[in-house]
Order: C-alpha cells, then sequence, then structure tokens
C-alpha cells in the first residue's frame, strides 16, 4: 500500500487526497498516489514508475513491515501505438455489433441512492454530484449507504435478452469517478459499500450465459480523483487544484481500463464518455484507443475516447438523445438514448415515452443503418423502475415476431416510404425487403415505389402470406383491411437479386 512505500521515498499526495484520506481513511486512491524517489513535486509531475522499480520497492517495503504488504497491482503502460488493420479485418471486429442493432445501456451508480433529489429539487440524475453542487465529502456518504439488496443479475440479463437485445454497456464508472467494479486502483469502489459484491462481474457472467455481449461505459470525466483537472468551478474553494497531476490521473485511467478489459474479457464494447474537457488531448485518445485495442485486439471501442468525438478516432459515432435524419452514410453509428428524461434513476422522472415511440425508434434507426443502445436507471435497491420493465416487455413482444426484419439488417434502399420504414437482408442471389408500416393503408393497397426486381413472394412476419404484383413501375401489395400490429406491421417482399429502386 502507499503507506508502507511513502517509508522509503516521497508520497506526492495532493492536498485533496490529504483532506479525504483524513476523513475516510478506508478510501484512498492507489492510481494517483505515484511514490517518487526525487522528492520534488516537478518531477512528480512527469514521473511514472515503472513495474519492475515498483515491485522492487514494494519487497523492500515488505521486508520492512513484517510482510504486511500486499503486491502493488500492474501499471498499464502507454501504448501510443494503434495496431494496424486491413478493412477486411475491421469489417470482421466489427461484425457482431453490426448485426446486433439493438443493445441495452445501464446507467448504475451511487447517484442511485439520492435518486435524483437534493435540497427539494427533483431535476437531477447521474450529474447530481455536479449539477446540485454536492461537496466531495457529501457525495462520499453514498458509499456507506449504497446496498441494493435486489440486485439479480440473472433477472436484468434476462430482461435485456427478452426484449430483443443482443448486448449490454453498464457504467462501470460514471463522470462522479466511482467505481462500480473491485477496481485495484481505488478504494472508491461499489465492494467497499455494504453491498460488498462486485456487480460487473456477476453481471458479464449472466448477460454472456443470455448469448449476448458484455460491454462496459467508462468515464473519461473524473469528479473524485484528485488528480483529475479541471475542478468544477464551485468547488474550487474547498477542493484546490495545487498539486493535482493530469499524467497521473492518466495513468490511473490507464490501470482501470485495462483491469476492466482484463478482469471482465472478453468485452464487446468499452464506451468511453466526459472527453471534451480540454485536459483531454487527442493524443491521450490515441493512447487509451491503442491500450484497448492491445489489451484486447477484438474489442471495439467507441469515438468519444477522443477529445473531437466527431473526429477519427474509435470505432463508431454516438449520437445521444438523436437519431441523425439521413443517418451516417459510410460510418458506423449508434444512438444511445433514454426511455425517460434521464440516464440514472431519478424517482420522480415517470415520463417514459410508449412502447410505440419506442419500436418506432428502433426501427427508424436501423432504417438509417444504425443501432439503437435504450438506457435503464435501475435503483438503489437493485431493480428495473416498473415503466422500463413495461416498455422492455413490450419492445419483446415486437421484437420475437419481427426481429427478423431489425437483426442484420442494412439500410432502407428508399429515400422516402410515406407509410414508415425500410429495412434490408440483401445478397446477389435474393435480397428480403423488410416494409415497415406506420400507418396502415386504408384502401389495403401497399405500394411500394419504384421497386424494379422480380418478385418472388410477400408475408406479414408473423401472419399469412399476401399478394405482391407488379403495377408500371412500383409493386403493390394487397394487404387485410386492419393493421395485424398497430404499432409496426412489417410486410417481407423476396426478391430476385439485390434491390433496385429507381424513385
Ligand atoms: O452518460 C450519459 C450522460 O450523463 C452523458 N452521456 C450520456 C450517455 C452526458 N454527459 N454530458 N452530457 C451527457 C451532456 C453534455 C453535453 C455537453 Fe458537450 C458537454 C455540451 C457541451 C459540453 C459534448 C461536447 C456535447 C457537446 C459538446
Amino acid at each position: 500500500m502507499p503507506g508502507s512505500v511513502k517509508r522509503y521515498c516521497n508520497l506526492h499526495l495532493e492536498p485533496d487526497y490529504r483532506k479525504l484520506s483524513d476523513a475516510r481513511s478506508s478510501i484512498n486512491f492507489l492510481g494517483s498516489a505515484v511514490s517518487t524517489c526525487s522528492g520534488s513535486p516537478e518531477a512528480a509531475k512527469s514521473t511514472t514508475i515503472d513495474s519492475v522499480t515498483l515491485s522492487l520497492l514494494a519487497s523492500i517495503a515488505v521486508m520492512g513491515t513484517g510482510g504486511s504488504l500486499q503486491a502493488t497491482p500492474p501499471q498499464a503502460p502507454a501504448t501510443p501505438v494503434i495496431p494496424a488493420e486491413t478493412k477486411a479485418q475491421k469489417d470482421a471486429r466489427m461484425a457482431w455489433w453490426r448485426k446486433s442493432r439493438f443493445g441495452m445501456f445501464i446507467h448504475w451508480g451511487l447517484y442511485a441512492v439520492p435518486a435524483g433529489e437534493w435540497n427539494g429539487k427533483t431535476e437531477y440524475a447521474e450529474w447530481i454530484r455536479e449539477s446540485a453542487h454536492i461537496p466531495i465529502k457529501t457525495y462520499d456518504k453514498f458509499v456507506g449507504q449504497f446496498n441494493p439488496v435486489k440486485f439479480d443479475a440473472k433477472a436484468w440479463a434476462k430482461m435485456a435478452h427478452d426484449a430483443g437485445m443482443q448486448y449490454l454497456v453498464i457504467t462501470s464508472k460514471h463522470h462522479d469517478g466511482f467505481n462500480m467494479f473491485d477496481s485495484k486502483y481505488t478504494d472508491f469502489k461499489v465492494t467497499n459499500t455494504p453491498f460488498k459484491r462486485d456487480p460487473i462481474k456477476e453481471l458479464a457472467k449472466a448477460v454472456r450465459s443470455e448469448g449476448l455481449k458484455f460491454c462496459l461505459y467508462h468515464s473519461i470525466m473524473d469528479w473524485h480523483h484528485p488528480d483529475y483537472l479541471p475542478r468544477r468551478s464551485w468547488e474550487v474553494a474547498d477542493r484546490p487544484e495545487d498539486g493535482a497531476n493530469f499524467d497521473r490521473f492518466r495513468q490511473y485511467l490507464r490501470n482501470d481500463v485495462q483491469q476492466i478489459l482484463t478482469d471482465y474479457a472478453p468485452l464487446g464494447v468499452v464506451w468511453f464518455d466526459g472527453e471534451w474537457e480540454n485536459t483531454w488531448k487527442e493524443p491521450y485518445g490515441s493512447e487509451l484507443y491503442a491500450l484497448c485495442r492491445t489489451v484486447d485486439p477484438n474489442v471495439i471501442v467507441n469515438n468519444r475516447v477522443g477529445h473531437a468525438r466527431d473526429r477519427a478516432l474509435g470505432d463508431y459515432s454516438t449520437p445521444e438523445q438523436t437519431i441523425p435524419p439521413t443517418g451516417l452514410p459510410g460510418v458506423d453509428w449508434e444512438t444511445c438514448m433514454t426511455m425517460n428524461d434521464n440516464w440514472g434513476y431519478n424517482s420522480h422522472d415517470h415520463n417514459y415515452k410508449s412502447v410505440k415511440v419506442l419500436v418506432q425508434d428502433l426501427v427508424d434507426i436501423a432504417s438509417k443503418g444504425g443501432n439503437l443502445l435504450l438506457n435503464v436507471g435501475p435503483t438503489a435497491e437493485g431493480v428495473f423502475p416498473p415503466e422500463a420493465i413495461d416498455r422492455l416487455k413490450g419492445l419483446g413482444a415486437w421484437m420475437k415476431v419481427n426481429h427478423d426484419s431489425i437483426y442484420d439488417s442494412t439500410a432502407s434502399v428508399f429515400e422516402k416510404l410515406p407509410y414508415g420504414r425500410c429495412t434490408v437482408h440483401a445478397t446477389t442471389g435474393r435480397s428480403k425487403v423488410f416494409l415497415h408500416v406506420f400507418d396502415w393503408p386504408a384502401d389495403g393497397k401497399l405500394v411500394v415505389p419504384g421497386l424494379t426486381n422480380k418478385i418472388r413472394g410477400a408475408r406479414i412476419l408473423g401472419g399469412p402470406k399476401v399478394s405482391a404484383e407488379r403495377t408500371g413501375t412500383d409493386v403493390t401489395i394487397t394487404v387485410p383491411a386492419s393493421a395485424p400490429n398497430a404499432i409496426d406491421t412489417v410486410v417481407e417482399l423476396d426478391v430476385v437479386g439485390m434491390p433496385v429502386v429507381t424513385k
């Protein structure tokens, strides 16, 4: 532990760390307590101690303390080289993600304890520490109150599976800096709560048992680590920046990221966020991306790893709470979206979208070639809000019948369909054009504009075959008088060759 190393070298702890140590001796920051032998704060800025030196120091310290020192955790190297990759290799790495189309996001952390409420205001969620200006010592009290006794990883994984989701991304750390896994590099973590368990470990197992890819969200921005900069403007007086060293923070972040990629391997995606503050430079993003791909060559990393999230770094784009009007042609993308108005749990937020809106959003996104990552904010007891469970069931009921039109689909071949959306399974020999009918035709005639292909047949997913015939440059499908599914009835048109549309 750092305290033992201290006997042999100077340990540079910035003032905030010392205050915290005094207040809560059980909570420290292994990632920030980098020891140096120079004694100079300036030298500490540029010093990252290598693992050989650390283990040497550790063994000296062990000898000096009668063997009470625990092994120092390995330090993640700075790896600026992004492994080279051909287009075919990237396609292979992205294949499962592109086929999935639908995933579950989970925002779960200490912020579930106040449940969005502070000093009579009820508008908060995962940003509560920042938005309600909660001092760090006050926020730390949630650590002693976090005990989600109803948490059932299998139940969560099953709900994601039954909704038709193919992957699950949960917060290993959000902007508040609290580690929801058993980090080796900080004591500000879930295993130090009364809960004691590691929910990430339990969930990784359960999610994989359901056949879904397990993924983690890890925030770059960190309002708790003493070396993270900048401080929030409202807390500078209480938490001065003096002594904080962003390079040490980067080492801590790399260490944490290396650990999640190792202990919970294989991760499908590492989903970074909170990259926009100007302390996070583009080369740091490249270094972090390279670390991820070095530890796991198959992992997928979102674009928020880089400071300028819209530039080239990362594997896919991440529109938030919005669906790009015409998709993002030529780019892999995933819209992340809440079901209500918040990411983290807010006990007052009952403003949930309807199942109809959510299904149509999923279809709209698939018709534009993107993925939907739909969020749930579980409570501090460890359960999904009832409205979220209801929406997941509704999505699942629709997906059970219509999933063929979503998984492995590609974007619409029509510029616009007046009654809904289109997704496609295209191969050179034979293709399926899925017509998602949001507005059912009153005259029972569904017109497919400008489709030139020879028709093999048509059917309603989960329903009967229907007749489809050429009418000039269009194809006209005769459908039942009323919509079999009020949200979105899918008509599958089976055609010869790749779909070709002239209108
Ligand atoms: O985790 C959830 C939110 O807590 C987190 N992202 C989702 C997935 C989030 N953090 N911040 N925000 C959402 C909104 C922040 C928006 C802004 Fe900016 C930050 C506006 C200006 C700075 C980033 C950079 C977005 C626009 C420019």
